[in-house]
């Protein structure tokens, strides 16, 4: 069956599409999701997430996986006009023909699931994190022995360069938005003995959404697989001359294809800790004491998009 795989995600557009990766990853045994309500919306991102692995699971996933609704809350608030992606990829035709839902809702809120799905599973898990950390903080606390159950923390957050994605009043801009939302959670995490792979903006500032990679999905619209990436990604401001504060970047979809091939990406030891509190609340510093995690620092895009592309085509 593969590795297993916990996956819990915040409804952006990316982390949809990383779902429908996840389920085309031969070699991954999805044991569960999970939606957050912080890049995006609760219901709609419940509702696209079962219809996802409906559509797009192998035969038998919608009896199989749930999705498990979460009930944790952040400190910084996403942008509105972000949030509402979560609408559009819910309310694509190609997620709704049948009419119907198979895929089941979770009886348990999002960190209670995962709690319950690791400590069931027979063998140890990596968890797929593509929003902010508060869900794994809060099963962490409740259930400190879920420890051993994990395999490692792959988690799209964080960066250790000078300009980070946050820009708000009240903010310095050093800290990346998964981070900014709970650092507390971060903290948490860190203060954990979870392995943890960390795709921060590194490496993902160097996978844009340009108008070229639109167009080959275009050109591909033939496989159903293709033709709901790129409808996703129409939501979505392509990188043109600058990048502004709305530019998409391939964040949670690079943080994914790790998951299924660590050869696409370099990754180094570094030492590091969180600010908790202040103008740079949400940052991760570099500090020789740290907790070590492994940064994932550059990544080869044409690799990467030909792995996600041959993925999708599959579908
Ligand atoms: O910081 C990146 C995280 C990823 O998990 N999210 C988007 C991805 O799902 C927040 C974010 C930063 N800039 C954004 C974001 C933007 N311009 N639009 C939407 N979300
Ligand atoms: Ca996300």
């Amino acid at each position: 069956m593969g590795k297993k795989l916990y996956f819990n995600h915040d409804a952006g557009v990316d982390d949809l599409v990383s779902l429908f990766l996840v389920l085309q990853m031969k070699d991954v045994e999805l044991i569960g999701v999970s939606v957050i309500p912080a890049d995006g919306y609760l219901e709609p991102g419940m509702a696209a997430s079962r219809k996802i692995i409906d559509r797009f699971g192998a035969p038998g996933a919608s009896g199989k996986i749930e999705v498990a609704r979460s009930n944790s809350r952040g400190r910084n608030p996403f942008p509105a006009e972000w949030r509402m992606h979560t609408f559009f990829v819910d309310a694509l035709p190609i997620l709704n023909e049948p009419g119907k839902v198979y895929t089941r809702e979770a009886e348990q809120p999002a960190h209670k699931h995962m709690i319950q799905q690791l400590l069931a599973a027979s063998e140890p898990v990596t968890l797929l994190f593509t929003g902010p950390l508060t869900d794994l903080a809060r099963a962490l606390d409740e259930a400190p022995e879920i420890e051993e159950k994990i395999e490692k923390l792959v988690w799209m957050g964080g960066t250790f360069n000078e300009k980070g994605n946050v820009q708000e009043p009240e903010h310095d801009g050093t800290a990346e938005w998964n981070a900014f939302w709970d650092p507390e959670a971060v903290y948490r995490v860190w203060n954990s003995g979870i392995k943890i792979e960390l795709v921060a903006l590194e490496s993902t500032n160097k996978v844009p959404l340009t108008v070229p990679v639109r167009n080959r999905w275009a050109s591909l619209r033939k496989h159903a697989g293709l033709d709901f990436v790129g409808q996703c990604y129409a939501a979505c401001p392509p990188l043109v001359y600058m990048e502004t504060n709305s530019t998409y970047y391939l964040w949670d979809v690079l943080t994914t294809a790790v998951v299924g091939d660590p050869s696409l990406v370099q990754m180094e030891t570094v030492r590091s800790t969180v600010i908790a509190d202040g103008p740079s609340q949400g940052r991760t510093v570099e500090t020789g004491d740290g907790r070590p995690v492994s940064l994932v620092y550059d990544v080869e895009p044409e690799r990467f998009f030909d792995y996600i592309t041959a993925l999708s085509q599959n579908a």
